[in-house]
Order: structure tokens, then C-alpha cells, then sequence
């Protein structure tokens, strides 16, 4: 059979199972990534498992999401993530170096490699031909302590690309297209694979634009293949050695085909508050926009922000616009500076900010109340601003810079010329300012420097023979992450020390909701289709886990979120009639009386009474899971595999 680029790529790495529709596969991992807000729990969990050093390719532990440093935590956490780096030997990004996506891809990312990130759009790796995989923290752990990563085997969904873009369309145009068409649960348990005569036409960023916003569909990622373009930007990285050719069999077979023509696509931008909520640009014209930020994890590339330099030039932005930059990485803003960019930033009025994530997870640059604030980040989640009742929309550097220059939402064809970027033909970069693992010799002599709000990862006990809990919570679909635990600069310094963060859990929807989880000692969570998409951070399993909910019920799981579940034991349940969703209630006692036999027995259905009435719940789960679940997580699991 022709093989998608995807499937060549992964049959090469899988160690257990095989390529087989609805069975778990088990592959090798080459590289890892963390950034600071996952990765202080994630190197916890590495540490619990009492190992030497990281067992992969390349670790590489970057520190751009927590940098404000309104008290000792997050600074804490930094010294943390670095000594741990020096013990372990993990390449260490400081703060300020840039956002992991973008300096993974310029100093690291290798065609046919697999990486997995705990960061749901490490994803952006595939624009340079890898299977870059977004996860929680514990399964990055396990892949740095040599493990396999487990997933379901994925259809792949081809896209057909044809065409070259008009002025003043880019990537983020590809990928909102995309999201218009699919939806924020189109590419569950999927992989997006771009091919056909159109893919030439984009540059290594902006297939890593799409790539990483292939998370916002809900796939398991996204991959481009590794042709000339991808060299020409590795080549510019001083990385050519490291380029080789990958492409999918000549009319491979794909799962499912759509087609996108460049020439036709126009500027598009995702309306408050779901990044599928696409609009054309010109249907939502005219409306009053207070802020613009261009970079973060996405569209913070040299050309990115160099299409917006040139737009600038000689011109000043609107007085009601404040414009912010979150460059990419240090290298970008240096090319930048280079080129006489950073001039026409500056001069026309623009904020120039660190290179990090800021904004985009609510560390600062929240909006005032009441105004639209236009990003080119990858999401605009209700209240994930840090503005309650935010408008926030998402869009490409083109339409956001017009924004900035009209003080409204304006289609960027106006413009006028679209300039020409080109590329230097070899980056500046500073190579030192990534720290290097240490000689082996050396690693064992370093101390890990702790603070005081990092606190040792909790307990977790084995599911009970029986479980009896309360209905403390019924959401609908779609629940994001950022739902039930928020990012933001109150929440995020927290990512280190699970009993204070837990106190935060779901409080956006619901205020009382720790009070009661606590004064009821747990329970149970309701929740309806793609429940827990968005972000990775385990955290929002591991707290509620914490405050003693061993039980979620949906109509359907995200993908990390659900294995996020299984990690720390929590049991995600399926309903079987869509009405017994309907008929539940929050404050409802739910019994599961024989639970573990029944997951003991591998059982798909699992009976739960309320009251004398039967509710029909499944569980669909691998043998691996099902022991996780048993055990009161995969930690316990592989620790005491590693004590035998
Ligand atoms: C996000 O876009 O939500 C983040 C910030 O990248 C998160 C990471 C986090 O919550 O720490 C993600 O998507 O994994």
C-alpha cells in the first residue's frame, strides 16, 4: 500500500502494537520538550522515578510561558528547571531565549524524528517533516526515562493543497480555513497531513503556523513534508547536515481528503470565543479594536514579524491601539534588529516585549474591559486573556498590523503592496545561550535548587473496590482546559504545588465548586462532547484528582486530556445514551459498586446506579490503561515496575 508521509514516520518508531485502526500503538520517542509552566511537575515526576539521567535523543527544557516575576515562585521555578537540566542532562533554554516551538524549530527540529512536548503545540515540529506530539507532562517524563509514548493508531486525514497565496494571505489563513471547515473537533484521533503542488509555495513557518495550530482541531498533530523549503530554512540555521528528504508515498492512501486552493483564499479571523468560530475578514470590518499582539507561539517567526515591520514603516499606528511584539525567540528579534526592523516597530509606536509566551496563556497583556483585542496566537478561550468577558480574536500578522494602523478591524488587501520578505541567507544566532547538558561526570555533583512553593508530587492512592460520589459538576461541550484550571498570572506560578494550585480548580465556572468538592471529600464530574480541549497541562486532571474526583462522564474525551485522566487514575466514562447526559443533574449520588472488578475483568460496560435506576456507562480503554487506572495512576505503575 503507498504510505502517508505520517505512517512511514511512525512505523519506523512503533516498539509495541501495529498500525491498525482503533488498537494503541507504542513508539519511540527521540526528543523531548518542556516549558516551565508543565515542566516543573514533569521533571517531579522524572525525579520519582529515580533514574540518572534522560534516556532519549535530545531533552530539551525551555522556560518561556512564567515570566513575570511578581514574587519568588517563578523565578523559583526557573532555578529549579535549570539545575535539573544540569543533573540530567537536558539542554537548558533560559528565560528570554523564546517560546520552545519556535527555538525547538530553529536549533533542534530534524525531519523523521518523533518529539514529544508537554505543551499541546509542540505540534509545530511538523512543519519540518517530524511527528512532533503534544502531551501531558507524566508522559514526557516516561519518554525522557526511556518509555513509549502510547496513543490510538490514527486515521490520517490528507489535505490537498493547490494554488499560491494572494497578497496579503499566509499561514495562519491555511489553518483558520481549516478550523472554519472542521471545527475545534474535526481532527480527533487524526493526524493532518499536507501534501500536493501547493505545499512549495510555504515557507518552514508558515507550515509551522498550521502545524501548531493543528492542535486547535483537536488532532493528534499535524506533519508537512521535508522537501526544499524545509532545507532552505535549515540551511539559513546552519543546520543543513541535518536535512534529509521525506515526502508520502507517490498517490498515497489517506483515511480522508480535503482540498484547499491558496489562490483563493482571503483573510480570515476566529471570533470571540473559539478559534473556530472563523469569519472573513471583510464580514466583521469596522469594528473598534483597543489591542494588537503579534508573536507568542505562533506567527512570531522573522517573517511574521518583518510583514509587519515593513508595513509600518514611515507609518504610526492608531492612538486607541496599543501594539505589542512577542517575538518568537532572541534570534528573531535579533535578525529583526538586523534588518532595520525593530526601527519601524518601535517609531510607529509598537511595545516591543521579551521573547515568550506572555499573553498568549494570560502572563500579562490582558485587555482593558470591554475592547477587542486582536492576536495572532493560537487561541481565544473565554476569559483566558485574564479580562473577564474578553473579545479576542485571532488572526495573521497582515490583518492584525491593519488593525493596528486603523484603530479597526480592516482587511489587509487595502494595504496596498504586499512587501516582499526575504529570508537572510544564514540567521544570526547565539548558540551559547542554550545551555548544553554537562559530562556525565559532572551531572551527579549538581544540587537541585528548590524554592519554597515546589512541593513534592502527591500520593495517589488505587481505585477502591466501590465508589459512591455526588454530581458536583455538570458542564456542557466543549470544556477547555483553561476552564478548569486557568493559566493567568495568579494561577500559573502555582503549576509547582498542587495543593494550593487545586484550590483554583474550575473556579471560572463555578466559585464554590472547591469549597464543595472539599466539604464532600470529591465526587464526580459531568461533561458532554471533546471534553478537556485545549492546552496539556495535566495539572487540570492531577488537582481535581487531588481534591478526590476519581470519576469523569462524558459524551466524548480530548485526546491528551483523556490520558491525562488515566495518568493520575481519574476513570473517564462514557455515557451509552446520550440522554442519561440530559437526565443528570448536578447534586445526583452516583454508585459504582463493583467498579475495580469490573475494570479488573476488562469490562467495556461498567454499571453505576442513581438511586434504583440503571445507567448505562462504558469505558473504553487498552489493558495497559486499565492497569493505571487499577493502580491510582501511571507513576505508581512504572515505579513499582522499576523497584522489580
Ligand atoms: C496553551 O496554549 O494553552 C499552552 C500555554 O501552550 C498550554 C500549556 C500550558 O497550559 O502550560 C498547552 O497548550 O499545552
Amino acid at each position: 500500500m503507498k504510505k502517508p508521509l505520517a505512517r512511514k514516520i511512525l512505523e519506523k518508531h512503533i516498539v509495541s502494537g501495529k498500525w491498525e485502526s482503533g488498537t494503541e500503538i507504542g513508539i519511540r520517542i527521540d526528543q523531548t520538550l518542556t516549558q516551565d509552566a508543565t515542566g516543573t511537575l514533569a521533571y517531579l515526576e522524572f525525579e520519582a522515578l529515580g533514574l540518572d539521567q534522560v534516556k532519549t535523543e535530545l531533552s530539551v527544557s525551555y522556560v518561556d510561558h512564567n515570566l513575570l516575576q511578581t514574587d519568588f515562585k517563578n523565578a523559583d521555578d526557573h532555578r529549579f528547571l535549570q539545575t535539573v537540566a544540569l543533573r540530567y542532562g537536558i539542554y537548558f533554554s533560559p528565560p528570554g531565549n523564546g517560546v520552545s516551538h519556535q527555538v525547538h524549530m530553529e536549533r533542534f527540529g530534524t525531519p523523521g524524528k518523533t518529539l514529544l512536548g508537554s505543551d499541546s503545540h509542540t505540534s509545530t515540529g511538523g512543519g519540518l517533516g517530524m511527528i512532533a506530539i503534544g502531551a501531558g507532562g507524566l508522559d514526557v517524563a516516561m519518554a525522557m526515562a526511556g518509555e513509549l509514548f502510547y496513543f490510538q493508531t490514527p486515521k490520517i486525514f490528507g489535505v490537498r493543497l493547490i494554488g499560491m497565496f494572494p497578497p496579503w494571505v499566509s499561514g495562519k489563513d491555511v489553518i483558520l480555513e481549516m478550523l472554519r471547515r472542521h471545527t475545534v473537533k474535526g481532527g480527533l484521533g487524526k493526524i493532518i497531513e499536507y501534501f500536493g503542488p501547493g505545499v512549495k509555495h510555504l515557507s518552514a513557518t508558515d507550515r509551522a503556523t498550521i502545524a501548531n495550530m493543528g492542535a486547535e482541531l483537536g488532532a493528534t498533530t499535524t506533519i508537512f513534508p521535508s522537501d526544499e523549503r524545509a532545507k532552505e530554512f535549515m540551511v539559513r540555521q546552519g543546520r543543513g547536515d541535518q536535512w534529509i528528504h521525506l515526502d508520502a508515498d507517490e498517490n498515497a492512501h489517506y483515511d480522508e481528503i480535503d482540498e484547499i486552493d491558496l489562490s483563493r483564499l482571503e483573510p480570515l479571523i476566529a471570533c470571540p470565543a473559539s478559534p473556530d468560530n472563523v469569519k472573513k475578514v471583510s464580514d466583521v470590518e469596522g469594528i473598534p479594536v483597543a489591542q494588537v499582539i503579534i508573536g507568542s507561539s505562533v506567527n512570531s517567526s522573522f517573517r511574521d514579524l518583518m510583514v509587519v515591520c515593513e508595513t509600518l514603516e514611515g507609518k504610526k499606528i492608531h492612538p486607541d491601539v496599543s501594539l505589542e511584539i512577542n517575538p518568537g525567540s532572541r534570534q528573531v528579534i535579533e535578525n529583526v534588529i538586523r534588518e532595520g526592523g525593530a526601527l519601524s516597530l518601535t517609531h510607529a509606536g509598537a511595545r516591543i516585549h521579551q521573547s515568550g509566551c506572555l499573553g498568549c496563556i494570560g502572563m500579562g497583556q490582558s485587555p482593558a474591559t470591554g475592547t477587542v483585542s486582536l492576536r495572532t496566537f493560537p487561541r481565544n478561550f473565554p476569559g483566558r486573556s485574564g479580562t473577564e468577558n474578553d473579545r479576542v480574536y485571532l488572526c495573521s500578522p497582515e490583518t492584525a498590523v491593519a488593525a493596528a494602523i486603523f484603530g479597526k478591524i480592516t482587511d489587509p488587501r487595502m494595504l496596498g503592496d504586499y512587501p516582499d520578505i526575504v529570508e537572510p541567507e544564514k540567521f544570526i544566532y547565539n548558540e551559547e545561550l542554550i545551555i548544553k547538558p554537562l559530562a556525565i561526570a559532572e551531572r551527579k555533583k549538581v544540587e537541585i535548587i528548590r524554592g519554597p512553593n515546589i512541593k513534592p508530587f502527591p500520593n495517589l492512592e488505587p481505585l477502591p473496590a466501590e465508589y459512591e460520589g455526588e454530581i458536583l459538576l455538570k458542564v456542557g461541550g466543549n470544556i477547555t482546559t483553561d476552564h478548569i484550571l486557568s493559566g493567568g498570572n495568579d494561577v500559573l506560578p502555582l503549576r509547582s504545588n498542587i495543593p494550593a494550585i487545586s484550590e483554583h480548580v474550575y473556579e471560572r465556572v463555578d466559585k464554590a465548586f472547591f469549597k464543595r468538592c472539599k466539604e464532600k471529600g470529591g465526587g464526580i464530574i459531568i461533561g458532554a462532547e471533546n471534553y478537556g480541549q485545549g492546552s496539556s497541562r495535566e495539572h487540570a486532571a492531577l488537582a481535581p484528582r487531588y481534591l478526590g474526583v476519581q470519576i469523569k462522564i462524558a459524551k466524548g474525551f480530548a485526546r491528551i486530556h483523556r490520558s491525562n485522566l488515566i495518568n493520575f487514575g481519574i476513570v473517564p466514562l462514557l455515557f451509552s445514551d446520550p440522554l442519561d447526559y440530559e437526565r443528570l443533574k448536578q447534586g445526583d449520588r452516583l454508585r459504582f459498586p463493583d467498579i475495580r472488578k469490573s475494570i479488573e475483568q476488562g469490562k467495556d460496560e461498567i454499571l453505576a446506579m442513581c438511586g434504583n435506576r440503571e445507567i448505562k456507562i462504558r469505558l473504553k480503554v487498552t489493558d495497559r490503561e486499565r492497569k493505571c487506572l487499577l493502580g491510582g495512576g501511571y507513576l505508581n505503575l512504572v515505579k513499582k515496575d522499576l523497584v522489580r
